[in-house]
């Protein structure tokens, strides 16, 4: 059994791992930046080691400086979080060198998840459904385009090593493909340091549906529902909730069985998620695979009970998975929403600065995860999410309703937030109807 966890990451996810590991008798080590030192999880873990600079590629991102840390405090596993280095194929890699263990699957199947052309091949042969289009990679427009021909206008372009928004283009007709093509190949080799694209045909209005993923090292994996993400702006999710009420039972329950057999192929280990693009006549298709704990992991606890960083830990010491299928019941409705430092006022620009006053509400059916308190400095150089706000009823309105009350009540005084925002979203008659797909923030912003 693991006896003393690093948490490689800050803020509420930080302190989220840390009180997990309290309540399992699991030591604890924080690390952070020197812009972090009266951080919330700088202080609530057993130990704390400065690792760096303020900017992450000297601090949260160095792995040099994480391993050593690690191995100074005699910690035995890592906790990488989400963000930074939590999909790293190449620090786990490292971890399992250094016989340390990663809390997450194992290197080679974040490197198998991380190519998404490779990872929709394997999809294919498992009989799991994918976006229509080639999984072949192309390296030129003129191979591109015969891909999208067989694909079908219009296309999605992206990067094999892409996922959340970068490196991908839309190409309406064969006139715009080459210049779409080149601008999404120049964006890919720039973040990736690789240039293969693959094509698909361009799903329109679709959800995002996601579904969480259990597996053990023995092959047992089960999933715990699915999750509605459909609410978003430039590819950062604002409300997540869970059930996906405004999709027919058996749809949602073919997606969640299509997850399992996705995750199988890869014999997959640990907690992840298969995102699924699901279009308005009920087709759906399997689209990545996230190798890590999500930020919207919440609302999945609240209608399963489950702890899912306890099982992360438990599944990482090689303990076989106690929930089988039918032991998973979804119980209610959850919903979450993001609370960011940023000004919705001027394009969403994030909005750093000393925070004056903290009030959170709370209540029978509330939660919050947050890493925020009154007189604390938010660093410009990470994330702009402050907590998380999530909330349990038995129904979907009573749920919407509860985060309602919920968000007319918060307080965050010294910096501009997304909050008022939020509440005229959870407000809007089309969220309350559930008419939500990807495209819905662009549709109520035009007005
Ligand atoms: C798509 C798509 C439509 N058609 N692929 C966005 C991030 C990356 N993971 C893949 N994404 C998309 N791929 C095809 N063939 C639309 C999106 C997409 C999207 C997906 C989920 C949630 C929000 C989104 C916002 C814009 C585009």
């Amino acid at each position: 059994m693991i006896k003393k966890v690093l948490i490689a990451n800050r803020g509420e996810i930080a302190v989220r791992i840390i009180r997990a590991c309290r309540e399992m008798g699991i030591m604890t080590v924080a690390v952070c930046s020197e812009a972090d030192r009266n951080a919330l999880h700088s202080q609530l873990a057993d130990e704390t080691i400065c690792i760096g600079p303020a900017p992450s590629s000297e601090s949260y991102l160095n792995v040099g400086r994480i391993i050593s840390a690690t191995m100074t405090s005699g910690a035995d596993a890592i906790h990488p979080g989400f963000g930074f280095l939590s999909e790293d194929a190449e620090f786990a890699k490292i971890c399992e060198k250094c016989n340390i263990t990663f809390i997450g699957p194992t290197s080679e199947m974040i490197a198998a998840s991380g190519n998404k052309a490779n990872a929709k091949k394997t999809m294919i042969e498992a009989g799991v459904p994918v976006i229509p289009g080639s999984a072949e990679a192309a390296n030129t427009p003129a191979d591109g385009l015969k891909l999208a021909k067989i694909a079908g206008f219009p296309v999605m372009i992206k990067a094999a090593l892409g996922g959340g928004g970068k490196g991908m283009r839309v190409a309406r007709s064969e006139d715009v493909f080459e210049k779409a093509f080149l601008t999404a190949q120049a964006e890919a080799k720039a973040s990736f340091g690789d240039d293969s694209m693959y094509v698909e045909h361009y799903v329109e209005h679709p959800k995002h549906i996601e579904v969480q993923i259990l597996a053990d090292k023995f092959g047992n994996v089960i999933h715990l529902g699915e999750r509605d993400c459909s609410v978003q702006r430039n590819h950062q999710k604002l409300i997540e909730e869970t059930p996906c009420d405004s999709l027919p039972e058996d749809l949602r329950e073919k997606i969640r069985e299509a997850a399992v057999k996705a995750a199988k192929a890869v014999s997959y280990e640990n907690a992840g998620t298969c995102e699924f693009l699901v279009e308005p006549d009920g087709k759906f298709y399997f689209m990545e695979m996230n190798t890590r704990i999500q930020v919207e992991h919440p609302i999945t606890e609240w209608v399963t009970g489950v702890d899912l960083i306890r099982e992360q830990i438990k599944i990482a010491s090689g303990l076989p998975l106690e929930y089988k299928q039918e032991d998973i019941r979804i119980s209610g409705h959850s919903i979450e929403v993001r609370i960011n430092a940023e000004d919705p006022e001027h394009k969403f620009r994030p909005c750093p600065g000393k925070i004056e006053t903290v009030y959170l509400p709370g209540g029978k059916g509330v939660r919050v995860d947050s890493a925020v308190y009154a007189g604390l400095e938010i660093p410009p150089y990470y994330d702009s999410m402050l907590a998380k706000l999530s909330v349990w009823a038995p129904t979907r309105e009573e749920a919407r309703r509860k985060m309602q009350t919920a968000l007319g009540e918060v307080i965050i005084t010294g910096i501009k937030t997304n909050i008022d925002y939020q509440y005229s979203l959870i407000t809007h008659k089309d969220f309350i109807e559930g008419r939500t797909d990807i495209d819905f923030i662009d549709r109520i912003s035009r007005g």
